[in-house]
């Protein structure tokens, strides 16, 4: 093309390029065809799709797995408005995402105008940072300022209205993308872990919570040695489940679920909370910290957002990893190690109750056991434990599941043993129904190598089943797991144990396996319990798109809650 003929959009589709971008996820519009057209003709891939939020989705994914912010585009008005749930989720779930949108023309944009909105006011709440592209030759810098607040962190999402009449305009001359440039977290500083030792130095029973942050940062080395030299148990958030190994000996398994856990067992009895990379957003802290009463060391990129539950008595900011380390060498060095064979009996024993000791293989023992009970059942409906198990035993230590939100990623969230961080997705920052199936197809691509697999309510699945033409068509093999109640089930958990009753969450699902077939992909329907491990090995060694549909008694909701609820400790 010559430099006459280049356009604007060409200009900001080369800032993607230089940005490492390789998919964008979208819909065209008829204001934004100069960016459809720059963007085939460049090496970027468009994964169209059926519905922006969709892509929202899928561009929420990819930045998660791959720390790049994912791209969606859409076009003005109604396109870009379908592109806010999947942003909002990227905010609330610290995840990098660029929009981009069109708008209408500069030479309108002022006057009541056909398909005319401020979207920048609709994006700002929900945004990093949203604005109006003004000009041709503000984009080399506003692209390069997307991404940068978009991955830097705390991550999240940015928004970039195109008028009509800006794509299409010629590109100014010499336009050219910025050089990227990362911000890069240093060490912790010298005194910041000196007061981090001093005052776990009269702590007796500190306990490592790791959340979304430790995840992002790669930390999961770090925190591995931290508690295996110090003798320390390690909880995570559901947002890190993985980044501390489940089969660690002293894995205490996921905080977040909406009762008592056996997990909060641990943070009963502990006076101290070493935080790592814990975001307010991914649970409450009271369910930690019910008194306000334990010691915090709060470790991550940034200081801590304020909360009563989370007074936060040390700071270490800076990289994660090196400040694990500098802590865990103070803490060697001034001779405090919490877990040897003296120690470990007091660790969870709380001071002056005639409590036995908890050790942290007592919780996780628990754990294993649901698993185990709902492993070696064959009712159908099959029960959730039963469905976790073996999901759990079809997939491989670095296989992805994406968990949606319901009474599913409870089950999932709470009992699914994962192993590295990053490979069992929940939204536990805006908890949005629907994102798994468009998740999973971008964790396909993101991953091309790994088995992937999102497990959905019926609620959720039809929210985005029309996504399985896109996977199809693109060539991208996933399955799909369809938890089936025929209700939306975590509302109507919620309603039988505060109200006794529930209303207005029942309703009829389609024929799944005539449903997949519609789309030209496979469809399986589980009839005996004995049946779902089979089915699931076959979908996932299968290099196709596969929806099973699995029949689930949730009536083992009410009872487990029921059950936490009375549960005080067998210790
Ligand atoms: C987009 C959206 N709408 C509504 C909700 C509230 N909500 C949370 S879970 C849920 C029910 C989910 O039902 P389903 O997908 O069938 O999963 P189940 O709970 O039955 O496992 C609802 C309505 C939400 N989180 N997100
Ligand atoms: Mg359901």
């Amino acid at each position: 093309m010559s430099d006459d003929a280049r356009t604007a959009a060409d200009v900001l589709v080369d800032c993607l390029v230089n940005e490492g971008v390789e998919y964008v996820f979208g819909i065209p519009g008829e204001e934004n065809i100069h960016f459809t057209a720059a963007l085939d003709a460049s090496d970027i891939r468009y994964v169209l799709v059926r519905h922006e939020q969709a892509a929202s989705f899928m561009a929420e994914m990819y930045g998660r797995l791959t720390g790049k912010a994912g791209v969606c585009s859409a076009t003005l008005g109604p396109g870009a408005i379908n592109l806010q749930l999947g942003t909002a989720d990227a905010t609330t779930n610290s995840t990098p995402l660029v929009a981009i949108s069109a708008q209408v023309g500069l030479d309108r944009i002022y006057k009541e105008s056909h398909q005319s909105v401020d979207l920048v006011s609709m994006f700002q709440p929900i945004t990093k940072w949203a604005d109006l592209v003004h000009g041709a030759a503000a984009i080399p810098e506003m692209v390069r300022k997307a991404f940068k607040i978009a991955q830097t962190e705390r991550p999240g999402a940015v928004y970039l209205a195109v008028p009509e009449d800006v794509e299409g305009a010629p590109a100014p001359d010499g336009a050219a993308p910025l050089r990227v440039n990362v911000v890069r977290p240093d060490a912790p500083s010298a005194a910041q872990v000196t007061r981090a030792v001093d005052a776990l130095a009269t702590t007796r029973r500190p306990i490592v919570l790791a959340g979304h942050g430790a995840a992002r940062a790669g930390a999961a080395a770090a925190l591995t040695r931290f508690s295996d030299e110090l003798g320390l148990p390690v909880a995570t958030t559901f947002h890190g489940k993985g980044v501390f190994a489940d089969d660690h000996p002293r894995a205490l398994g996921a905080v977040g679920f909406m009762r008592h856990d056996y997990v909060n067992f641990g943070f009963d009895a502990a006076d101290a909370i070493i935080s790592v990379g814990y975001e307010l957003q991914e649970f409450d802290p009271e369910r930690i910290n019910p008194d306000g009463d334990k010691r915090i060391i709060h470790i991550h990129r940034f200081p801590a957002e304020v909360d009563e539950h989370y007074d936060v008595d040390v700071g270490l900011h800076g990289d994660i990893s090196r400040s694990l380390d500098a802590l865990r060498q103070g803490l060697l060095d001034a001779g405090h190690k919490f877990d040897d064979a003296e120690t470990s009996e007091k660790l969870f024993a709380k001071p002056g109750s005639a409590q036995r000791a908890m050790v942290p293989a007592q919780i996780s023992q628990l754990l294993r056991e649901e698993l185990e009970r709902g492993r070696a059942d064959t009712q159908v409906p099959l029960k959730p434990q039963r469905v976790v198990a073996d999901t759990r035993e079809a997939m491989g230590r670095h296989d992805i599941v994406l968990a949606d939100t319901g009474a599913v990623k409870m089950w999932m969230a709470r009992l699914y043993p994962t192993y590295e961080p990053n490979t069992c997705l929940v939204s536990n920052g805006l908890s949005t129904m629907a994102f798994a199936l468009p998740g999973a197809i971008a964790a396909k691509l993101a991953h091309p190598d790994r088995r992937v697999l999102a497990a959905v309510g019926d609620g959720a699945f039809l929210m985005h089943s029309q996504e399985i033409e896109t996977a199809v068509r693109e060539g991208v093999p996933l399955v799909v797991l369809i938890w089936e109640d025929d209700a939306y089930g975590l509302i109507e958990w919620k309603m039988d144990m505060e109200l006794g009753d529930s209303s207005h969450v029942r309703f009829a699902n389609p024929d799944f396996v005539a449903y997949a077939h519609s789309f030209g992909a496979k469809g399986y329907r589980v009839a005996a319990a004995d049946d779902l491990l089979p089915t699931l090995r076959q979908a996932l060694d299968d290099d196709s798109v596969s929806v099973i549909a699995c029949p689930v008694d949730y009536s083992e909701n009410v009872q487990l809650t029921n059950e936490l609820g009375e549960l005080t400790g067998p210790f």
